[in-house]
């Protein structure tokens, strides 16, 4: 057995080759592995000290929001509430950012986020996840964020905290994707894996399959495809969590594809779900730095000019191979 002493901080400190400086996004990921473990805290014991189930209210993306989805939200604004080097905290369960200080200075960040998500499997003890990107802010900035209306490939770092059986943190910063495994006792994150390098074709696919008729028909084209294999070498399994987080990370180890198709509406027009800035920005950093392929089905998801904040795309991610095929299939048309 290895040695598994590497903390996550002594990691940042000495990973060389990053995209930000290390004293930055040490400071920026201290707190977010705090965010990590006061969540993962709260859902062990969440049943039995009343937060699950809804608040009432309904968010900015007009979905009803449960207890913990606000509470998590909530951690993060805390957390970061001393600021510095983070200047701007942007939540899909937000309508406006946050700011802290004044003016965003030289050295500033924005940290966009996904508190909770896979929401659905809260109530039944399911997997769940934290997503999030990291941005530079333009100097002179603060409400006005037409700054961070540039494509994804502008991030600086990214990663994810998946609450499963063990809470596990990804993150790249330019240098690769390295994954950190949470142990309870002492409370740190220690390292797991270092610069993963995905299968470039896996033997899963992902999807909500309940959906299939308000998608594309590409989409049934590559799902026939992806289910007529009789070879079991290169047959496919449908694996599907309801969490982005728990799915993506099963394709980021194996290989294989996820997808959230868009809707295709009365007018023709094919709508996403998942969020750009929040979800697939950073999974689509991450995949790549790993050696995978992440596609809105028609061009690369990191080049895609957000059209606001909150905007929504349709998403294939996943091994090179199977991604390439969606986008063979002409799955959005
Ligand atoms: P959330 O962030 O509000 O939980 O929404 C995102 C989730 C993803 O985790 C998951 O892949 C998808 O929505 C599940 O949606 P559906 O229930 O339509 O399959
Ligand atoms: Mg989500």
């Amino acid at each position: 057995m290895g040695s598994h002493n590497t903390t996550l901080l002594r990691h940042v400190l000495t990973r060389k080759g990053t995209t930000i400086p290390a004293g930055d996004l040490a400071l920026i990921l201290e707190r977010i592995e705090l965010i990590g473990k006061r969540i993962a805290r709260e859902l062990a014991r969440s049943s039995i000290r009343g937060g699950l189930g809804y608040t009432g209210e309904t968010n900015v993306q007009g979905e009803e929001v449960k207890k913990l989805d606000e509470w998590t939200n909530w951690v993060f604004l805390d957390t970061f509430e001393s600021g510095d080097p983070v200047c701007s905290l942007i939540s899909e369960e937000m309508e406006q950012a946050e700011h802290r200080g004044g003016q965003c200075q030289e050295n500033s960040y924005a940290v966009l986020y996904d508190p909770l998500d896979g929401s659905s499997n809260t109530d039944i003890n399911g997997s769940l996840g934290t997503i999030f990107s990291i941005r530079k802010r333009a100097p002179g900035h603060r409400e006005d964020v037409n700054d961070l209306m540039r494509p994804g490939s502008e991030q600086v770092a990214a990663g994810y905290i998946l609450y499963g059986p063990g809470t596990q943190l990804a993150y790249a910063a330019g240098a690769g994707v390295d994954i950190f495994t949470l142990d309870p006792a002492i409370g740190q994150f220690i390292l797991w894996k270092e610069n993963v390098r995905m299968p470039s074709r896996g033997k899963t696919y992902s999807v909500n399959q309940g959906n299939i008729t308000k998608f594309h028909p590409g989409v049934r084209k590559l799902i026939d495809h992806l289910t007529s294999r009789k070879d079991k070498s290169t047959s496919y399994s449908l694996r599907y969590t309801g969490a982005f987080v728990a799915d993506f990370h099963r394709c980021l180890l194996e290989g294989g594809l996820f997808m959230y198709p868009g809707e295709v509406t009365p007018d023709g027009k094919s709508k996403g779900k998942l969020r750009l800035m929040y979800e697939l920005n950073p999974m689509s950093y991450l995949v790549e730095q790993a050696g995978g392929k992440a596609s809105n089905g028609k061009k690369r998801l990191l080049d895609v000019v957000p059209a606001g904040l909150h905007d929504r795309q349709p998403i294939y991610i996943g091994s090179a191979e199977e991604v390439e095929l969606a986008e063979r299939m002409q799955v959005e048309g």
